[in-house]
């Protein structure tokens, strides 16, 4: 279970059931009222109500009860975000204009598709290359913001094997909106078997990206008319997945 997940569902439930009793409570008030002190069923105005302490101090007590419980219910949920726990495995996350890069403990890198495996507790390190992005992912409840210059974090609990939507959620740019990626939960030892496969990095990734793109097929047309984005995007991708085969070639070295 992931208890970021269930804090924020409380709170978000407990904050809407007040404001919907609230809502309901004082509609139904002004349409009584209305009716009952209008003009036509009340030709003399009754001026015996001069004012009551009592009620004075019950609408300042229940609504400050209430807003009360609300932050205590938020600063539950926020606690919770900002307790990572300390053996979280840790991935670099770094916002692009307009994708999203990652990079494993092993250095193994991959672009917009996050995997993971299942039932682990995982830190993100959030960087920018450019400028504000906000990696969000509404499955897991969380969002945090990309600002060039600074490294900030953010965690979640992997509970089930499953896909789940990335966003950006901080306006960066022309293709903000197509800024997005997929979590991909896999079990634990397929997820092993995926990040210690130097060779198939860049074959499994332009696969699994294009079935994304038919899912998305406005990214391909927008794309077709950005040709000037798409060739200074390209050697980029390649640098980096060189970079990967380089460390990683090293690192076998240095087993042996
Ligand atoms: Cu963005």
């Amino acid at each position: 279970m992931n208890p970021i997940t269930e804090l924020v569902d409380d709170s978000f439930i407990f904050i809407v059931g007040i404001s919907v009793i609230l809502l309901v409570g004082i509609t139904a008030a002004m349409i009584y009222f209305v009716f009952r002190y209008s003009e036509k069923n009340n030709p003399k105005p009754d001026q015996s109500i001069t004012g009551s302490t009592t009620l004075e101090i019950l609408w300042t007590v229940i609504p400050l009860l209430l807003v009360l419980a609300m932050f205590f219910y938020g600063y539950a949920g926020f606690k919770e975000m900002r307790s990572i726990p300390p053996n979280a495995m840790v991935v670099k996350v770094t916002g692009k204009m307009w994708f999203w890069h990652f990079e494993y403990e092993n250095k193994k890198t991959s672009d917009t598709l996050l995997y993971l495996p299942a039932d682990k507790d995982v830190r993100f390190e959030l960087q920018s290359v450019d400028v504000n992005h906000s990696f969000y992912v509404p499955a897991f409840r969380v969002k945090e913001d990309c600002i060039p210059g600074r490294t900030n974090y953010m965690w979640f609990h992997t509970s089930q094997v499953g896909t789940y939507d990335i966003e950006c959620a901080e306006y960066c740019g022309l293709n903000h909106s197509y800024m997005l990626g997929k979590v991909i939960v896999l079990p634990e030892s397929e997820y092993l078997a995926w990040v210690n496969k130097v060779d198939t990095v860049k074959k499994v990734d332009s696969v699994k990206t294009d079935s994304l793109k038919t899912v998305l097929p406005k990214t391909d047309s927008l794309k077709t008319t950005l040709t000037k984005t798409d060739t200074t995007k390209a050697p980029v991708n390649r640098k980096d997945t060189t970079r990967t085969v380089k460390k990683d070639s090293v690192m076998r070295k240095e087993n042996k």
